[in-house]
């Protein structure tokens, strides 16, 4: 739907007293004719004018986020043994995965998904969410990890970001943003899939946070 702009040119056609003009001058018919028409043509020209600035500005204002912030369900997979193949792309079957809202971990921070069984047991968790882009344009894509030791993300099954040497236990510290924006043309027009694995700092640790985050800006 067209946003209702200022524009000049509109505005002065408005003001343009058309009945005054074509009832001045010589009181010929066919110079009436003439003016009707010149005026005619004026008016659709604006018109024109009119219609294009308002759907530039339409489609500056359709500018929209999507979000997956903390809370957010994800599929996770406890890494007792390797996850299936396959794990981390689109149309993987899911449904034999725990759910639950992020973060995950036990012994410090907010767990909104407590892992009480994790301390000497297992060393990485795999978590995956689906989300919907459907945007001709991604002007930025971001990911922030919170995760005690190693991680690896991936979207649609591709790696996009690794850190491989962990975070050495300051992940109560807010995460860093990582600039996912140049693997935007692996996203697919209807559901994506994004996945991280997450591991603790040793696996007899008294803690572990893992807390992913998501933003994406479309156009
Ligand atoms: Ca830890």
């Amino acid at each position: 739907m067209a946003i209702p702009t200022y524009n000049p040119y509109f505005n002065w056609l408005r003001g343009f007293h058309f009945k005054r003009y074509l009832l001045t001058g010589k009181k010929d018919c066919f110079c009436r004719l003439i003016k009707f028409l010149l005026c005619l043509i004026l008016f659709s020209i604006f018109s024109v004018l009119e219609t294009g600035i308002s759907e530039h500005t339409s489609l500056a204002a359709s500018t929209s986020t999507l979000k997956i912030d903390e809370g957010a369900e994800w599929h996770y997979f406890k890494g007792t043994q390797k996850p299936p193949y396959g794990w981390n792309s689109s149309g993987f079957n899911v449904s034999s995965w725990q759910k639950g809202p992020s973060g995950f971990g036990y012994g410090k921070g907010t767990n909104r998904t407590y892992l009480g069984d994790m301390k000497g047991k297992y060393l990485t968790v795999y978590a995956r969410r689906e989300f919907t882009a459907d945007y001709q344009r991604i002007s930025s894509m971001s990911l922030y990890v919170s995760c005690d030791g190693p991680f690896v993300a991936y979207l649609n099954g591709i790696e996009v970001i690794r850190n491989s040497a962990g975070l050495g236990g300051i992940s109560d510290q807010s995460p860093e943003r990582l600039d996912i924006t140049g693997f935007a043309h692996e996203l697919f027009p209807g559901i994506n899939v994004l996945s991280v694995e997450c591991s603790n700092d040793d696996i007899t640790s008294d803690d572990f946070t893992f807390m992913p985050f998501f933003d994406l800006t479309g156009k």
